[in-house]
């Protein structure tokens, strides 16, 4: 088991979020990837990819958009974190506008998201941070690796952003992965929120399975994705599966539906597995609503381990930072237990 960290992350520090009508002190914090880092130990520092393995996931007008939003607000003469208020309904027409707020509501689609001086970078090396583990695992160094990723990705879309994720940390490791010919290829997303993100970027696409255990979006965000009968469109009809479960769900509900989400991904023929981890499952979190114990955790990363697979674990939600160094130890151990010499085949 490799651990990545890149301290560049930390450069993302957006002051304050809209939660509930009121602005509250922004939830992914960098005290969340600190408290990780000093629960795990040693890390290898990220390498540079660069943006090819970006711009396979996301489209380039956005890449450009993020890389400029915060430097426009400040040209506008606003102050603070760039943030948006007027979205378009989604039977709007594409328009090419250019002052700073319209491009913020058509590159997002929620006010929980700002943009400061310092997200690019962070945004930038939690992606690099992912491609490092994936390049752990891909030149045979470990089967399995955990990036510390943070911002999150797993609800950044091809050219949006949302629910605090900019660059989709998940999809990009899974698209470079198949492009090195790691594949067949699975993504399972067992954070408390539905993975929008990575099930739009691939919902048409036959060569990529995304499995998803979440709570339902009828009572939570993001409320628009992820409910059971969105299964894909076109060549990807049935390379999606969204499994949500009401809040409250505790570890003897979740087991069995983990089972049906693991016999997915091994009748997929699925060679590589990449886990977008989430430690809101647990019954402490401020925003959540699952009640897993610490000993659940351990056992959810037990399960998925006994598949066998190579394992990119990729970081996203969790925000009870005084715990949350523990909440994640538990599962890269119960990853590691698996982990074996074996390298992984091209084909
Ligand atoms: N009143 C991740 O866990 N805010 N993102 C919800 C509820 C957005 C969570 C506000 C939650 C996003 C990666
Ligand atoms: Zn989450």
């Amino acid at each position: 088991m490799t651990i990545v960290f890149d301290p560049r992350q930390l450069a993302h520090v957006p002051a304050r979020e809209l939660h509930n009508g009121d602005w509250t002190a922004y939830n992914e914090s960098p005290a969340r990837a600190e408290a990780i880092r000093a629960a795990l130990g040693p890390a290898v520092a990220a390498a540079d990819f660069g943006m090819a393995p970006l711009q396979r996931v996301h489209d380039a007008e956005y890449l450009a958009f993020l890389q400029v939003a915060h430097r426009d607000w400040v040209a506008a003469a606003r102050s603070g974190d760039a943030i948006g208020y007027t979205w378009p309904v989604v039977r709007r027409r594409a328009l090419d506008l250019t002052r700073i707020d319209a491009r913020l509501g058509r590159y997002s689609y929620d006010a929980a998201t700002p943009i400061a001086a310092g997200t690019w970078e962070g945004a930038y090396w939690s992606a690099q941070t992912a491609l490092t583990a994936l390049d752990q695992v891909a030149t045979g160094v470990t089967r399995r690796a955990f990036a510390l990723c943070r911002p999150p990705g797993h609800h950044a879309g091809r050219d949006y952003l949302g629910g605090y994720c900019y660059l989709n940390n998940a999809a990009i490791v899974a698209a470079e992965a198949r492009q090195r010919g790691l594949g067949p290829v699975a993504i399972l997303d067992v954070d408390y929120h539905h993975g929008n993100g990575t099930q739009d970027i691939f919902y048409d696409d036959a060569e990529m399975l995304f499995v998803s255990i979440h709570a339902d979006p009828a009572t939570d965000y993001p409320f628009f994705w992820g409910h059971a009968d969105e299964k894909g469109v076109g060549a990807g009809l049935g390379t999606t599966l969204n499994l949500p479960l009401p809040r409250g769900t505790g570890w003897d509900a979740y087991a069995p539906v983990l089972d049906e989400a693991l016999k997915a991904i091994t009748d997929y023929g699925t060679r590589l597995l990449v886990l977008s981890f989430g430690a809101d499952i647990y019954a402490g979190d401020p925003i959540s609503h699952f009640t897993f114990a610490r000993e659940d955790i351990a056992d959810l990363g037990k399960r998925i381990a006994a598949t066998g697979l190579p394992i990119v674990t990729i970081m996203e939600g969790g925000y009870a930072t005084d715990e949350l160094g523990y909440n994640v130890k538990v599962i890269t151990d119960a990853l590691l237990n698996e982990d074996s010499p074996t390298t992984v085949r091209h084909s």
